[in-house]
């Protein structure tokens, strides 16, 4: 049964990761698998898990971000790092400074050199990481991705924010509000290659199709990189070229902040809504200045945190990556492996002029 059970995830996780564009259903819910798998800790493949082998100790972890210099990561990052400290390990991070999409293939080959016993990976691109992460596992190393997922074969876990579909829709939501469901809009993204950003914007785009969406028209998706200058100049480019445009999405926080930027400083400010995914500390004083109405996140610090654990769950044997297989995140709780290997942090946050003092991250 073991192994009987293995095939048919990673065929699933495949067959569902390429045919998101036409069954965007298959992503949302858990597989008839779910239920046999659920208790069954051994449904693991080659390996067994063990869910009360106790966390080694000493372990080495590494977080490879999409880029060291954006603010989001790094909070994610620090969270995890700091996380490895109280299960008696120790973390750090090491990245591109560039989201490109083959910048973090030379890292993952120095990791693996380097012996770490986890790799934990924001992917800039999900087939670029791939082959240097599947020798890494080939060495024994454990891949958990987190906020940007590879292909399910290539790592051991996804640790994702929010649920991927819930995200995408809420976006819609969001902004429908803000425009009065009526109107052109743009998307700001990040890079093209992004497996969470374009897994978003699907959902983004099958929402629109309900009819309660049909007078707003997505005109343009547009690229800022992640990088902030960028992001600038691609929100400027899209309101000149889009003169009727009434409001954008960005589902990055480089890209929320420096759209933000941009419009509070220009003729738009008031006229054309901005939302997105962004950090409190960073949108604050947009929100405060009447330029954003409300956008949505999780918490950073929470998904570093998780990820960081379940690296420590993977690499001590008490998971393998197998949906229905449980491990204890800390002060997270007990959480447990959903279908194609994904593990789900919680539910977004929408912050608005009410709420936002409340946050600080
Ligand atoms: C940016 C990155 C990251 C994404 C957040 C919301 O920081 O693109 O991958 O999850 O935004």
């Amino acid at each position: 049964m073991t192994i009987r059970l293995r095939a048919p995830r990673r065929l699933l996780a495949a067959a569902t990761a390429s045919a998101l564009a036409l069954s965007l259903a298959a992503c949302g819910g858990t597989t008839k698998d779910s239920a046999s798998d659920s208790g069954d800790a051994k449904a693991g493949g080659n390996a067994s898990a063990n869910p009360n082998a106790p966390l080694k100790k000493g372990l080495k972890l590494a977080f490879l971000p999409k880029q060291v210099n954006n603010p989001y990561e790094t909070i994610v990052d620090n969270a995890g790092i700091a996380a490895a400290k109280e299960f008696g390990g120790e973390a750090k991070e090491v990245g591109p400074s560039d989201a490109s999409a083959s910048s973090q293939v030379s890292y993952i080959n120095t990791l693996v050199q380097q012996r770490h016993d986890a790799i934990l990976i924001a992917a800039n691109d999900e087939n670029a990481v791939c082959g240097p992460l599947k020798q890494a596992r080939a060495k024994k190393i454990k891949i958990v991705a987190y906020d940007s997922d590879t292909n399910p074969d290539c790592r051991d876990v996804f640790i994702n924010q929010a649920s991927s579909e819930e995200i995408g829709r809420s976006e819609v939501k969001l902004l429908a509000e803000q425009i009065g469901s009526e109107g052109e809009i743009a998307i700001l993204s990040a890079t093209a290659n992004a497996t969470n950003q374009n897994t978003w914007i699907k959902f983004m785009q099958d929402e629109l199709k309900k009819p309660e969406y049909s007078k707003m028209k997505l005109v343009k998706v547009a690229y800022g990189d992640d990088d902030d200058q960028k992001s600038f100049q691609q929100t400027q480019g899209l309101l000149q070229a889009y003169p009727n445009l009434k409001g954008i999405i960005s589902p990055t926080t480089v890209g929320i902040a420096a759209a933000a930027r941009y419009i509070s400083g220009s003729k738009y400010k008031g006229k054309v809504a901005l939302t997105g995914l962004g950090t409190p500390d960073q949108m604050r004083k947009f929100v405060k200045d009447g330029t954003v109405k409300g956008f949505e996140l999780w918490d950073p610090k929470n998904l570093g945190y998780l990820a960081a654990y379940a690296a420590a769950a993977l690499s001590s044997g008490q998971i393998t990556g197998a949906e229905g297989e449980k491990f204890k995140a800390g002060k997270l709780g007990e959480r447990t492996i959903g279908a194609n290997g994904e593990v789900i942090l919680g539910p977004p946050t929408v912050f608005d002029a009410k709420n936002i003092d409340q946050y600080h991250f």
